[in-house]
């Protein structure tokens, strides 16, 4: 059932959006102890496996079900990542006590699903009380997924030329754990060098509106080395801002940035479901590309050929 309200609330077809509206608004409110746990990284840095190694310590040592929503922009290019993050989570894919969600995203938030939030409170309804959402480093999803996760986790690597100067500072400073993964063979070395690094670079992002400091932590996928305290430093990272008030803002925060992202998209279907302003979007690409005019002249035409189209309807009704 969760599936498919999912693929719900997925769906353009209007009447799916009114029944995917009521379904959302009956599952409100179950939130509160809810944790959600964003899980960032370049492909192939062992964001799924870890998910795999942290979901599998949830279930067999907590006893705890747990849900991930597993988006990938490659997705719509390649059909076959996706697969590629369930074969990642074999564990998962097949325990009673976890719902392995790949979406592909539709590239409108950079590595974030479009529907991403919709599908944190259906988990939330359906009794998932730990959520992870696994997105590719691409830039602006860390943004994307920072703005409706509790936690964020950034999974790096050490050597191979991905170390801490490739990571930006501005994706740094929205970390609250860094875990350096693949810390295993040959590399463990090389790994707790970058976890020392990473952990000093941290101190200066320290945010005192949360009360947290965020660590790094040298990990492996594979051996399940440090596994157990990423899980732990979540757990506390949760009962920290649960006490100090700070998760209370960050849910309020995260219900806007649902509001917004709602209208944006609604807006954006509306303006471009407008076939005269499609008509006239098409002249127009073509005059900018022949540098015949500007985005700027272009848009206020636009804008005001689509004001002229909507003003009749309203003075009919
Ligand atoms: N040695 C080693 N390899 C790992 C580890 N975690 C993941 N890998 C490998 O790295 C590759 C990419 O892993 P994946 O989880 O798909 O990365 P993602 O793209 O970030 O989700 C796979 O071949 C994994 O087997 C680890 O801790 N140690
Ligand atoms: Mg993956």
């Amino acid at each position: 059932m969760l599936a498919k309200a999912i693929t719900l609330t997925e769906s353009s077809n209007p009447a799916d959006c009114d029944l995917s509206a009521e379904v959302l608004e009956a599952c409100l409110g179950q939130d509160s102890d809810q944790v959600v746990v964003g899980v960032s990284g370049v492909p192939g840095a062992g964001k799924s496996s870890l998910i795999e190694a942290i979901g599998k310590h949830i279930i067999t040592h907590d006893k705890k079900k747990i849900a991930v929503l597993a988006i990938d922009p490659s997705s719509r290019l390649r059909g076959g990542s996706i697969l590629g993050d369930k074969t990642r989570m074999p564990f998962l894919a097949t325990s009673d006590m976890a719902f392995v969600r790949p979406s592909p995203s539709r590239g409108t938030h950079g590595g974030v699903g479009d529907h991403t939030r919709d599908a944190i409170v259906l988990c939330a309804r359906a009794g998932y009380r730990i959520v992870f959402v696994e997105t590719v480093g691409v830039g602006q999803s860390e943004t994307a997924v920072r703005e409706m996760v509790d936690f964020l986790l950034l999974v790096v690597l050490s050597g191979a030329g991905d170390d801490l100067q490739g990571i930006k500072r501005g994706v740094m400073e929205m970390a609250d754990a860094i875990a350096v993964n693949k810390a295993d063979g040959e590399n463990a070395k090389q790994a707790e060098k970058a976890r020392s690094d990473a952990a000093c670079a941290l101190q200066f992002f320290r945010s005192p509106a949360s009360g947290w400091n965020p660590p790094a932590i040298a990990c492996s996928a594979h051996t399940g080395l440090g596994v157990k305290e990423i899980w732990a430093h979540i757990l506390e990272h949760h009962k920290i801002v649960g006490e100090n008030g700070h998760l209370d803002r960050l849910r309020r925060k995260q219900k806007l940035g649902w509001l917004h992202e709602n209208l944006e998209r609604s807006l954006m279907q509306m303006f471009f479901s407008n076939s005269k302003v499609r008509a006239r979007l098409a002249e127009l690409e073509t005059d900018i590309a022949d540098g015949k005019t500007t985005p700027l002249v272009a848009v206020r035409q636009l804008m005001s050929l689509y004001d002229s189209e909507r003003k009749p309807k309203y003075s009919e009704s």
